[in-house]
């Protein structure tokens, strides 16, 4: 069975009053992510792997260096697949109920978040991933080089923002600050992060 791109969770130009363009989607899900997909089948075919979950994937060739490349392809499948789960029109604003809660509890207050989240977005140097997580019960900010995710660290992933310049650029030039601006303040699907946070 080979591995298969998930569907865009919204219209190609559904984000466009909240500050990304369908050309962004165009190239960044119908290129780059299509791309991950394409060479983690190509490197997969006829081995085992192939009949593992993406998850188990994920975990199996994080511990294996003569993986690297299925390791890469597999994480950026997953990781844009939940990227773009992260993201909603006219999202952002503040959480609810028991995440808001727990936010408040773990980082000291929503504004707090934000402040760690923004800062981990905007100095992952180069390629990379910002994510909320659940480490074992604690909420905590962490931030990711190129294709490196949570679940290869054994953390559940409760949202996630793509810093590569692929997912900005057209958008935002070189500012990667105003990107994670417009994020946090109209894109954040938190019934998503409910959701997750929600999960065993
Ligand atoms: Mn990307």
């Amino acid at each position: 069975m080979a591995f298969t791109q998930a569907p865009l969770p919204f219209d190609f130009n559904a984000l466009e009053p909240y500050g990304m363009k369908a050309e962004t989607f165009e190239y960044h899900y119908g290129k780059h992510h299509k791309a991950y997909v394409d060479n983690l089948n190509k490197l997969v075919e006829g081995k085992d792997l192939a009949n593992k979950s993406l998850e188990e994937v994920i975990q199996i060739s994080f511990k294996d260096p003569s993986l690297t490349g299925v390791f890469n392809n597999a994480a950026q499948v997953w990781n844009h697949t939940f990227f773009w789960n992260s993201l909603k029109p006219a999202g952002g604003g503040t959480p609810s109920g028991d995440l808001a809660a727990k936010i408040n509890k773990d980082f000291g207050s929503f504004d707090k978040f934000k402040e760690e989240f923004s800062s981990a977005a905007a100095t992952q140097f180069g390629s990379g991933w910002a994510w909320l997580i659940d480490d074992h019960g604690t909420l905590k900010v962490t931030k990711t080089p190129n294709a490196e995710n949570p679940l290869a660290h054994g953390q559940k992933a409760l949202l996630t923002l793509d810093v590569w310049e692929h997912a900005y650029y057209i958008d935002f030039r070189n500012a990667r600050p105003g990107f994670i601006k417009n994020f946090l303040d109209q894109l954040v699907n938190w019934d998503f992060v409910a959701e997750n946070l929600a999960k065993a």
